[in-house]
């Protein structure tokens, strides 16, 4: 049973981060297909997407059934029903009801920082003083974050106990927060860390890195500072050298692409899966389960 998820760039589509996180992030990576769109625009998505009617935004997931789930609540909800023992939403009622009420806000709510801060996955500007109206969005997601915690009680970095959907809708509004210089109150800098530490958010940026589709449209136009993320292992493409290992640690294939990682030479079966894991190596088990060997 396979279904499709249509996504936008990795380094800038938020909602499209969401949607995949669902998945991702609750081991459900085998059951969803993802593909990958490029519009040139924000505008320029419904054009690529004719072939999914009525769909016309990102993401979008065409469940096995046919379903067409154009909508990031909708697609978690969804793979909620289908996989009842994924953890997408907690078990205890007090703990899974905040976390659908913080979720839906998050989709329903916080215009500005949407439109004023887009989201970027490889660079991060110089901190930017909020406008009154995105202070007051600001002040707003802080005290929903603090009563999550305080009502749920739970000792996790996460909003409701273990990662859920509300935590996955909210990564877009961390990596913002961190790409503007706004994750300076402890409880928020602790929530913004844990995320852009997240081994499924790496997977995600890696990925977007190693498809490297940058463009000027989707950036904001400010000084630019270093990732705030963890700093990756060292690692590079090479041509030349020989690989400590015959298969790719994803595909089992033979290797025909090499980088260089901690002064070893390791071999990938394409250059995709060669530059997602020089983006960061630590993000994907498969190759840490070979380095640490
Ligand atoms: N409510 C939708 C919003 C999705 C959305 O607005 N996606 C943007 C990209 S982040 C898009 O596809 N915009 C193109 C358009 O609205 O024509 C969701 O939660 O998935």
């Amino acid at each position: 049973m396979t279904h499709q998820l249509i996504i936008g760039n990795r380094l800038y589509f938020s909602w499209s981060l969401a949607a995949w996180l669902m998945v991702d992030r609750f081991g459900l990576s085998d059951y969803v297909k993802t593909t990958v769109l490029y519009p040139a625009t924000e505008d320029g998505v419904g054009a690529l997407m004719t072939d999914y009617a009525p769909a016309r935004t990102l993401p979008t997931m065409i469940t096995s059934d046919g379903a067409i789930l154009s909508d990031s609540m909708a697609i978690g909800e969804e793979l909620a029903s289908l996989y009842p023992n994924a953890g997408l939403w907690p078990a205890a009622p007090l703990a899974r009801g905040t976390a659908r009420a913080l979720a839906n806000e998050m989709h329903s709510s916080f215009r500005g920082l949407r439109a004023e801060w887009p989201v970027n996955l490889h660079r991060s500007y110089a901190p930017v003083q909020p406008s009154e109206s995105i202070a007051a969005e600001l002040d707003r997601l802080e005290a929903i974050w603090a009563h999550a915690r305080a009502v749920t009680g739970q000792d996790t970095p996460w909003l409701c106990g273990d990662y859920s959907i509300a935590d996955a809708i909210f990564a877009p509004m961390a990596i913002r927060l961190a790409n503007y210089g706004f994750d300076t109150r402890p409880a928020t800098k602790a929530y913004v860390a844990a995320h852009l530490a997240d081994p499924a958010l790496r997977r995600w940026r890696a990925m977007g890195l190693a498809a490297n589709q940058t463009s000027k449209v989707f950036e904001y136009q400010g000084p630019t500072r270093p990732w705030p993320g963890p700093t990756p292992l060292a690692a590079e493409p090479v041509d030349t050298g020989t690989a400590e290992n015959a298969a790719c640690p994803y595909s089992g294939d033979p290797v025909t692409h090499l980088a260089e990682i901690g002064q070893r030479i390791f071999g990938f079966c394409n250059a995709f899966c060669r530059d997602k894991t020089v983006a960061d190596p630590a993000a994907w088990p498969a190759f840490m389960t070979l380095y640490r060997r």
